[in-house]
């Protein structure tokens, strides 16, 4: 099981194979250098048993591609989506624009502007059409696939028993080590 306690560092997997079963979140990112921040939510989702479906999708070097994906995404089963991009972020809330589906954006640290520029690009939606942002970099990533999960877990009972372990486990860890250095 996944601990939040751990320190979220970018890892530059491989691929992160689903687990069995019709995806349920779909997971999309502007870039492949976007792998190594959304694969932390990524694996995340795989500890939980979380069926998903992960590519790359960019609002500017494949617009077609974003409606496709964004249009059909709520027939094919899925429930929630996560996208993550970095700079003129678009990804996420045109995304949003194509879908009823839940969207949750990753602003991705930017090497530029620090990632400022990815978040205030997603966080910065005319009413109307909603996405959900997170922090910059690898938290935002974790902490969508941690969304994610919440959100299925309202229709899930099995996955609603792992989270609130998951949430047990995290504060026995906190509080079995309270002294700072001390681990
Ligand atoms: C965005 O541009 C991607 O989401 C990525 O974060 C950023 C840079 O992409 P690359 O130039 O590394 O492909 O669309």
């Amino acid at each position: 099981m996944a601990n939040a306690t751990t320190k979220l560092q970018e890892a530059p997997l491989g691929p992160i194979k689903s687990p069995a079963g019709a995806p349920k979140v779909g997971i999309i990112m502007g870039s492949q250098s976007d792998w190594a921040t959304m694969s932390l939510g990524v694996q995340l989702l795989a500890d939980f048993g979380v069926p998903f479906e992960c590519e790359v999708v960019s609002a500017h070097r494949t617009p077609d591609k974003l409606f496709d994906y964004a249009k059909s995404a709520k027939n094919k089963g899925l429930q929630v989506i996560i996208a993550g991009a970095g700079g003129a972020a678009h990804l996420p809330g045109m995304c949003a624009s194509q879908t009823e589906l839940p969207v949750l954006g990753v602003p991705v640290k930017s090497s530029t502007l620090s990632g400022w520029d990815s978040l205030l690009s997603i966080v910065q939606m005319p009413k109307g059409i909603a996405v959900g942002t997170l922090a910059i970099g690898t938290a935002g990533a974790y902490n969508a696939a941690l969304l994610a999960i919440q959100i299925l877990a309202l229709q899930d009972e099995a996955l609603a028993k792992q989270l609130a372990e998951f949430r047990q486990n995290q504060t026995e860890t906190v509080l079995a080590s309270p002294t700072p250095g001390v681990i």
